[in-house]
Parts: structure tokens; C-alpha cells; sequence
């Protein structure tokens, strides 16, 4: 018989089909995972996504839901309850508040779905609602930037007047932080809280209500503090303060902030942010830790915290602010 291409290609392809069946590979079952995020409010919140995502890939095993839930609750309730109805393996929720999560929560229980809340966490009575709380400890974080403060001013006799912007109401984070400032102004009686303005942890807000409040003062405030929530908050602060001939920094006003992004460590070494308070968002592989532990059918620990620092303008480098990830 005369072997002719097209004979040769179908003897070829034949062989392929034919390869063992050891071969033919079983097609991997992906771990589904449903995350459902605050939104897109700040850099350190770009950071936080970009870890989950560069963790739950398919070439780990993964098949990731993702849900941005632009700032809303009632958008993350709505992405769980469609987690629950697609039975993921795992929901994984960076919760924007801390109330309002009870009947969701219970929800996934019933579903036999189990949550791991990363970021900031949940009130809820009962805590067997959640498997694990991966984050930071906000109210360690503001005890730190008041420890500070305390003795950056601890020579000053006179007022010390502070503006206070704050992160999203209710958030963990809105809380710890505030939490520590309203305890150490209580405890210094020249420190005077001048306002409290909600930021929203981002620059656009923050820059808004500052603008209005300092415009709206019969006089021109003297400032000694500028306490935000975070570096997004910082930079629009900044912006306002400065528009209006405040110098942010050395013995102008302080502005302490949080998060440490590459942005806010930038602004904390040329000075204008005099204390940064480290709030790591790097937290996709320990996510996939406590998924994994689950997955084997054990029992995580409930709370993870991250390891955090301080940066102060002395401290910082360009060559660190490269570094750094975020
Ligand atoms: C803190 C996180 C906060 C950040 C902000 O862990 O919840 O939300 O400090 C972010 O940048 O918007
Ligand atoms: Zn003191």
C-alpha cells in the first residue's frame, strides 16, 4: 500500500487518540472561591484586590468570584446571596462595616458554606459565623499613632488643635483608629478635637469636606494635628491645607495617616506626612492558608493579625519606597 501524506496524517492523528488512558488527565476540580470586596475607594484597597486575585489563580486551583461592591453593603449582601445560589467552595468577604451581617452570615452557614472575613471584621453575636478573621488590629494601630503624638507634644503647655478626618463610618478601621485619638484627647486637656469630618478613606471626599470647613470657620483655625484615616484621606487634606497657606509637616501642622503606601511614604519623606502607620492589604496567601486548612477539613485559628510598622520621614529612604509592593 502506497503511504500517501493524507494516510500518514490519519495514521498520525489515529496514534494521538490513542494515547493510554493514564494519559488522558481527569480534568482538575477548581476550588471555587467568591470574593466580594468594599470597592476601589483607595490604593491600599487596589493593593488588597490585586493580592487576592494574583493568589486565587487557575493555575493554583482556583476559580475565583470576584465582586466589587463599590462602597455599598447592601451590594455585598446581594454578591453573597449569589455565592450561596452558585454553592462556591468558600466566600470570602472584606466586610465595608461591622453591623447589618447577622442573617447573610447565617445564610451560608445553613448553605454549609464557610466565610473567611478578611480586612476589617463583623459584629455579630454569634461568632461560629465566620470560620476565621484575617486583618489588622485597628485599635493597635491608633494606640501607635497617638503613643506618637503624645510625645511629639508632651513639652507643649498650650492648646493642641486637632481636625480629625475619618474613614468610612463604622468600618473596623474607622473605629480602632478613632477610637485611640477620642481616648487620648480625653486624657490630654490641652488636646481639642476641632472637628471630626468623615473622608470616606478617599482623597476626593476628604479634599471636599476639608475645603468646606476650613471655608466655613469665621477665622483662619490654628492647627496642630491633621489625624486621616488613611493615605488617600492624607493627600486630599494636604491639597486643602495647603491651597489655603498651611504648611503640612516639620513644625507646621502633623499629619499622621495610615495604610504606608508607596504614595503615602513619598509624601512622608519629602515631610509632609510626619507619621505613617503601616496597614498591610498583602494578605491573598494567608487567605489561601485558612482556605486550605478548610478544604482539609480542620479548624482555622479566628483571628490572624498582620505585623505592622511605623514610618516617620527619618526613617525612609527611596531606595525602601521602591521596595515595597504596594
Ligand atoms: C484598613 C482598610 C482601610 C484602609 C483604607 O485595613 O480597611 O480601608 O486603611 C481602605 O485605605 O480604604
Ligand atoms: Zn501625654
Amino acid at each position: 500500500m502506497k503511504i500517501t501524506v493524507p494516510i500518514l496524517l490519519a495514521l498520525l492523528l489515529l496514534a494521538s487518540c490513542a494515547a493510554p488512558l493514564a494519559e488522558q488527565k481527569e480534568p482538575v476540580r477548581l476550588t471555587v472561591i467568591g470574593v466580594s470586596q468594599v470597592g476601589a475607594e483607595s490604593d491600599w484597597r487596589v493593593a488588597n484586590t490585586e493580592s487576592m486575585r494574583s493568589t486565587f489563580t487557575e493555575e493554583a486551583g482556583y476559580r475565583l468570584l470576584f465582586e466589587d461592591a463599590r462602597q455599598k453593603q447592601d451590594n455585598q449582601i446581594s454578591a453573597i446571596r449569589r455565592f450561596i445560589q452558585q454553592q462556591v467552595d468558600c466566600i470570602v468577604l472584606m466586610p465595608l462595616c461591622e453591623s447589618g451581617w447577622d442573617s447573610v452570615l447565617q445564610e451560608a452557614k445553613a448553605a454549609g458554606i464557610p466565610v473567611i472575613l478578611v480586612d476589617r471584621s463583623v459584629a455579630v453575636e454569634d461568632d461560629s459565623l465566620y470560620a476565621a478573621h484575617i486583618g489588622s488590629d485597628f485599635c493597635w494601630e491608633g494606640q501607635q499613632a497617638v503613643a506618637w503624638l503624645d510625645g511629639a507634644f508632651q513639652d507643649v503647655e498650650g492648646p493642641v488643635n486637632i481636625l480629625h478626618i475619618q474613614g468610612t463610618p463604622g468600618s473596623s478601621a474607622q473605629l480602632g483608629r478613632s477610637a485611640a485619638l477620642e481616648q487620648a484627647v480625653e486624657d490630654h486637656e490641652n488636646w481639642t478635637l476641632l472637628a471630626q469630618l468623615d473622608g470616606d478613606f478617599t482623597q476626593a471626599k476628604t479634599y471636599e469636606v476639608t475645603c468646606q470647613w476650613l471655608d466655613g470657620q469665621s477665622e483662619k483655625p490654628q492647627l496642630h494635628i491633621v489625624y486621616c484615616e488613611n493615605d488617600n484621606s492624607a493627600f486630599g487634606a494636604i491639597q486643602a491645607l495647603e491651597e489655603r497657606g498651611y504648611t503640612c509637616g516639620g513644625e507646621g501642622v502633623r499629619v499622621v495617616s495610615f495604610d504606608a503606601t508607596r504614595q503615602g511614604l513619598t509624601h512622608c519623606l519629602k515631610g509632609k506626612i510626619s507619621l505613617d502607620v503601616e496597614c498591610d492589604p498583602l494578605m491573598g496567601p494567608l487567605v489561601e492558608e485558612v482556605v486550605q486548612i478548610l478544604e482539609a477539613g480542620g479548624t482555622p485559628e479566628k483571628h490572624y493579625y498582620t505585623q505592622e510598622q511605623l514610618f516617620t520621614p527619618e526613617d525612609l529612604t527611596w531606595k525602601l519606597i521602591e521596595q515595597r509592593i504596594y
